[in-house]
């Protein structure tokens, strides 16, 4: 008798721990063709792997479920449990966000990798106190100038409706003379088919994706930084997963990041000949442009330098090597 009960309630218990199956809905703002919702899918697949299949994740690309203005709140209150953001759109909370929207300072993969490395700590930091466990983050290409017509300098701007995504963003508008609206990726072909915006400054994946050549005719390399997005986890949902699934966890996270990096650099030749297929012109900003560039490259470094204080210094030395 005794045996029997303790034989059920052994299997009454299997039972439940194979049950204890979690499934998160993990948003993100881009295109689901783009390589950061594909390097998303990847990782969701290798959590499923990693962890037997105790956590299983859904990838909503394109906004569908939050939109990218919406996701980190959702995760930080619970809404959603994971999803992805590009952290330097939330530079209003801290400056140090905005360390990847620097004009010049990181403009290849290597440096931007470098940069990465620099600033991770902080953002894990910060990301704590605000109910986020960081995983995973991925570069942008580099970042270029888009119009409607030729530009060969800052005058040539002059009030041009211009589609911001961050602060760094909004701010060369105003230092160019052009007039920003922040617009998130998912609605940029609505913004410049209505005329409400007729520029950005975004990378070639960007326009690639949402096929802005329907709109636009000119892509400028500029090169101006490579911001990024960020994978994180709401903290209390963190706390309820095993030791072992947050190591098969973090292990996916690596992969994700690792490969992210390298998808990203494949995708930028792709895309700038995308552009051009789709009847752009492609090319790099003449250099009087990129010289009235780079100065207003060093107002908005001093800017953020003054407002991300102490923190945001011993980044940019670190990165530095100084
Ligand atoms: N694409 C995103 C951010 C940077 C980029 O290259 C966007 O334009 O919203």
């Amino acid at each position: 008798m005794k045996t029997t009960i303790g034989l059920s309630a052994g299997l009454a218990l299997a039972a439940s721990a194979a049950v204890a199956q979690e499934t998160w809905d993990m948003p993100m703002a881009y295109a689901d063709s783009n390589y950061h919702s594909q390097t998303g899918k990847e990782f969701a697949k290798c959590v499923g792997t990693a962890t037997g299949g105790e956590i299983t994740i859904t990838v909503h690309a394109g906004g569908s479920l939050f939109k990218g203005n919406e996701i980190k709140r959702a995760v930080q209150t619970g809404q959603a449990p994971i999803g992805e953001r590009l952290l330097s759109a939330h530079q209003n909370e801290n400056a140090v966000f905005g360390v990847d929207s620097i004009p010049f300072l990181a403009t290849t993969f290597e440096q931007s990798a470098a940069l990465w490395d620099a600033a991770k700590p902080t953002y894990e930091q910060i990301l704590d106190e605000q109910n986020l466990v960081l995983l995973y983050a991925t570069p942008w290409p580099p970042q270029g100038l888009y119009f409607k017509k030729e530009v060969n300098s800052v005058a040539d701007m002059q009030g041009v409706k211009f589609r911001s995504y961050n602060s760094a963003t909004a701010r060369l508008a105003e230092l160019t003379g052009m007039l920003p609206v922040q617009i998130e990726a998912a609605e940029i072909s609505q913004a410049f088919a209505t005329g409400v915006a007729e520029s950005m400054i975004s990378s070639g994946a960007t326009g690639y994706d949402r096929k802005v050549w329907e709109h636009l005719t000119h892509f400028y390399e500029v090169d101006a930084w490579m911001p990024r997005n960020h994978v994180f986890v709401n903290k209390d949902v963190w706390g309820g997963v095993s030791d072992a699934n947050k190591n098969a966890i973090r292990a996916c996270a690596q992969l994700a990041e690792y490969a992210g990096h390298w998808r990203a650099v494949q995708y930028t030749d792709f895309t700038l000949n995308g552009l051009r297929a789709g009847g752009m012109t492609v090319q790099p900003a003449n250099d009087g442009l990129v010289g009235e560039l780079n100065e207003i490259g060093k107002t908005m470094a001093s800017e953020w330098e003054a407002a991300a204080g102490e923190a945001g210094a011993a980044i940019v030395a670190k990165f530095k090597g100084q």
